[in-house]
């Protein structure tokens, strides 16, 4: 199975987790739009959605789904997203489409964080996939230089021969080489750092659950 079969998997079982009369939390990226595209199919038994990228609200919209402000609701009984590294507590190394804020806001609201993912995603310690991390621009050398003192390699992500700039008007850095051994510990000292708007582990926001596309079906992984 190609890995974009194994995204359609995982989007498909997702279904399942959808709460009939809800509200569904919807992430971004590759794995998530073919989650939304299986939601289509089942939206009138949804009053909509909350969005974490004007990408999602875009494709979901569409679609003919109706897309709710996060203000709109109280809590949402599922918030279905991606990854860019998953480990085998279900702490997530997330931004790669460069939502890693919203993704955050969202996925607070939910009672339940459901990771979709191809395996490729699987590992054992956080890291390898260069850390998104949102930052304000004027504090972008100053935490790249606390990057490099821990061992870093933080380069400013770029777009169209420019810094990208995220749906919330900052900067993207993205950290190589680091080793990620205690998600939670990291994802609070990073957070305090002056100038950080989002770190892209997602440990306090972890999975609850991990449909994972492998080469034998969907493996459900509960943590
Ligand atoms: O940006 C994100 O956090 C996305 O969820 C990303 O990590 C996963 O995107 P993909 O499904 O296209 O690999």
């Amino acid at each position: 199975l190609s890995q974009d079969e194994l995204k359609t998997l995982v989007g498909q079982a997702a279904l399942k987790y959808v709460v009939a009369g809800s509200i569904v939390g919807v992430g971004t990226g590759s794995t998530v739009n073919k989650f939304i595209d299986e939601l289509a199919t089942i939206k009138d038994q949804i009053p909509g959605a909350v969005s974490s990228s004007v990408a999602s609200t875009e494709r979901l919209k569409a679609l003919g789904i109706k897309v709710f402000d996060a203000n709109e609701v109280d809590s949402l009984a599922v918030y279905i997203d991606g990854a860019d590294e998953i480990d085998g507590k279900g702490h997530m190394v997330k931004g790669g489409g460069a939502a890693l804020t919203r993704e955050k806001i969202v996925a607070a609201l939910a009672e339940r964080f459901v990771c979709i993912a191809d395996e490729s995603k699987r590992v054992d310690v956080l890291g390898n996939f260069p850390l998104p991390v949102e930052v304000i621009p004027m504090a972008a050398a100053q935490i790249a230089r606390r990057f490099e003192a821990m061992g870093g390699n933080a380069q400013i992500r770029m777009k169209d021969g420019g810094p990208l700039v995220t749906d919330n008007g900052q900067h993207i850095l993205d950290v190589r080489n680091l080793k990620i051994a205690d998600p939670l510990a990291f994802e609070s000292d990073v957070n305090q750092w002056p100038g950080v708007v989002t770190v892209g582990v997602f440990a306090h926001q972890k999975a609850a659950v991990c449909l994972l596309g492998t080469a034998q079906g969907v493996q459900t992984l509960e943590y």
